[in-house]
């Protein structure tokens, strides 16, 4: 009986390649590649191996950059990221079985962010999969990723590949952004077919993500709620920094006078330190605001989902592509479901049939408020400045200015205390000049999204991760190096989770779970890619590393020594804790 298994009909791996049986002939792999730069496809980030190497080395041939990594999820977050701030779905390949599973967590995680991904994966032959019969990495994976992303596709046949990517593009851009699985089978990948009938079946589609406008009687609605508010705000989300509303919110905010609250990823749409930015005053809000205009922000977790500190009374307004997200957690009074451009385009247009009547208290309340935060808030970074060994705020009280000071730089960030205070220390003043761990609050997202925003927009980038958040991911820091890239990675090493003095309650000589390696010295990792390397212990260390570092646009990596008992359980989460947690830990 003919072994099937992984039989591709063509070379699966291993350089260099060998030159084309037959020259008018062309493989699935290669009709992959045409398809992806029809559709605008110019990076992919993956880990290559059977059977998917020969896709990786066609697409360089076709002038598709190929980001390699050391692992899937990593090059998986560089492909969510490069999504987020390009608009166009970042694409990641991987082989089958755990290279599938390792890059599925990113896609999913894109899904859960609504940022635009598309995983492509080598799969097994199908038969022996079916019967369990045991193949080379067999696993179902259409199945298994289905649940987890916005659509799932496999395709068995070289013919129908330019379908599956224009199909996948479609699902992944349009309407809410999400991850989207395609998987193609090791036969259609080897499957041979005529060069001139490939192309025949190449196309690129019409208008990929239309613009989809909300119902005229909807944006009355809304604009009608919004006029009659004497305590209105504005809260911006990541979904409005993704549809690059800025200059249509920057018109909103100035012609209606409403003060704006930006979540973590939409900080810098509308400047953190304007006049009307109530980013100080998001209890007050909460609490006291009559009406709140949700601008690409879901009313989930991260706002309490419209319960807790929220007023009994306070009306929405919720502007957003997906018609299932309005009344998810509160009745919302005026829904705008359509597109962003188009719904505040829309609100422009009719703003001069409404007069606003937003109370003058209101907004004096909000700048009284902002002003008196912000003095707190200084006095914080001054009086730990000194703080030996450096705390959080102390290491901040540096990193502050010198990124408030280089705008264009994007500022990636994860960890827990490491995640809160950078995002409450630091303003920002450009649009999607911020990625973080974002919805789900996952750590792991650091080195692949400082590689996905580097690569995706030729900027320089800054990674500041609390010293477990590295961890998930440090080894990618090689491709940094490799593809010498202008990322400076900043470590906050308090010696573990949350911080390093975590005790075994059983004293049986290991560390405590949370506890991690305090005396680590991760600027050696960095030598040993080449990168330019620093290890501080004072805020003035870390002020001269940084700058040289930025000015540097090397690879560079900041080992910044804190205290081990700097950074509380949880840091500003630790509410969400079990109950019995909150008593035991540290
Ligand atoms: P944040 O975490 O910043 O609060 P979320 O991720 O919770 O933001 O919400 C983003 C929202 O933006 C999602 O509900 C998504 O459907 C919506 N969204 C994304 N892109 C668009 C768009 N182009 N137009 C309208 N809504 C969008
Ligand atoms: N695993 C994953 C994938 N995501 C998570 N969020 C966690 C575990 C749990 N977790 C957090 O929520 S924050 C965090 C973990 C492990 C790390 C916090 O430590 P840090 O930052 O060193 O990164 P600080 O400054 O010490 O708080
Ligand atoms: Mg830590």
């Amino acid at each position: 009986m003919e072994n099937k298994d992984n039989k591709a009909g063509g070379c699966a791996c291993g350089a260099p390649r060998p030159a084309p049986q037959y020259p008018d002939q062309v493989t699935g792999m290669y009709v992959l590649a045409r398809a992806l730069r029809m559709v605008g496809v110019d990076t992919m980030y993956g880990l290559v191996g059977i059977p998917v190497t020969e896709v990786a080395y066609i697409a360089q041939e076709q002038g598709i950059r190929f980001v390699s990594f050391r692992h899937e999820q990593n090059a998986g977050m560089a492909a969510q990221t490069h999504g987020f701030l390009t608009g166009k779905p970042g694409v990641l390949l991987t082989v089958s079985s755990l290279g599938f599973l390792n890059g599925l967590t990113a896609t999913a995680n894109a899904t859960v962010n609504c940022y635009p991904m598309i995983q492509i994966s080598g799969s097994s032959v199908r038969e022996p999969i079916d019967l369990d019969q045991g193949t080379y990495e067999g696993l179902d994976q259409l199945a298994i990723a289905r649940p987890l992303v916005k659509a799932a596709y496999r395709v068995n046949n070289v013919e129908d590949i330019p379908t599956a990517v224009v199909r996948a593009f479609r699902a992944a851009v349009s309407g809410r952004p999400g991850g989207v699985y395609l998987d193609i089978t090791t036969p259609c990948l080897g499957q041979v077919i005529d060069m001139s009938r490939a192309e025949e079946l190449l196309y690129t589609p019409v208008d990929p993500c239309p613009a989809m406008p909300p119902a005229p009687e909807a944006i009355d609605r809304a604009m009608q709620l919004i006029a009659s508010a004497k305590r209105p705000a504005f809260i911006i989300g990541k979904g409005a920094a993704y549809a690059r509303v800025e200059e249509q919110m920057k018109s909103l905010v100035e012609k209606t006078g409403i003060p704006y609250l930006p979540m973590s990823m939409a900080k810098g749409l509308l400047p953190d330190n304007g006049p009307l930015s109530a980013i100080s005053c998001r209890s007050m809000v909460m609490e006291q605001a009559d009406v709140v205009v949700l601008v690409g922000a879901r009313l989930n977790w991260l706002l309490s989902r419209g319960q807790g500190k929220w007023s009994k009374t306070v009306k929405f307004v919720q502007l957003d592509i997906d018609p299932r997200e309005i009344d998810c957690n509160r009745p919302i009074a005026a829904p705008v479901v359509g597109d962003l451009r188009s719904a505040l385009d829309a609100m422009l247009a009719r703003l001069d049939s409404y007069k606003m009547s937003v109370d003058p208290e209101w907004i004096k309340a909000i700048q009284t408020h902002t002003a008196s935060a912000n003095e707190k808030f200084a006095a914080r970074l001054k009086e730990n400045a000194a703080a030996m060994p450096m705390n959080h705020w102390s290491a901040l009280s540096a990193i502050k200015p010198i990124i408030e000071s280089n705008p264009d730089v994007i500022l990636i960030n994860e960890g827990a205390n490491t995640l809160d205070d950078t995002r409450d220390a630091i303003d920002m003043s450009m649009p999607r000049h911020r990625v973080d761990c974002a919805t789900w609050a996952i750590m792991g997202m650091g080195m692949g999204s400082a590689v996905g925003a580097a690569v995706s927009t030729g900027k320089s980038v800054v990674a500041i991760e609390g010293d477990s958040a590295f961890g998930f991911s440090g080894m990618e820091f090689s491709t940094i190096c490799r593809f010498k890239l202008p990322v400076t990675v900043v470590i906050f090493n308090n010696g573990g989770i949350y911080n390093g003095v975590g005790e075994n309650l059983g004293k049986d000589g290991d560390p405590a779970p949370t506890t991690l390696d305090i005396n680590a010295r991760y600027d050696k990792l960095g030598d040993a890619f080449g990168a330019d390397t620093y290890y501080v212990k004072t805020p003035a260390e870390l002020s001269d590393a940084l700058k040289a570092a930025i000015a540097s646009k090397r690879p560079a990596l900041i080992d910044v020594q804190l205290a081990a008992d700097a950074g509380k359980e949880s840091g500003h989460i630790g509410y969400l804790n079990p109950a019995p947690l909150q008593t035991i830990i540290v």
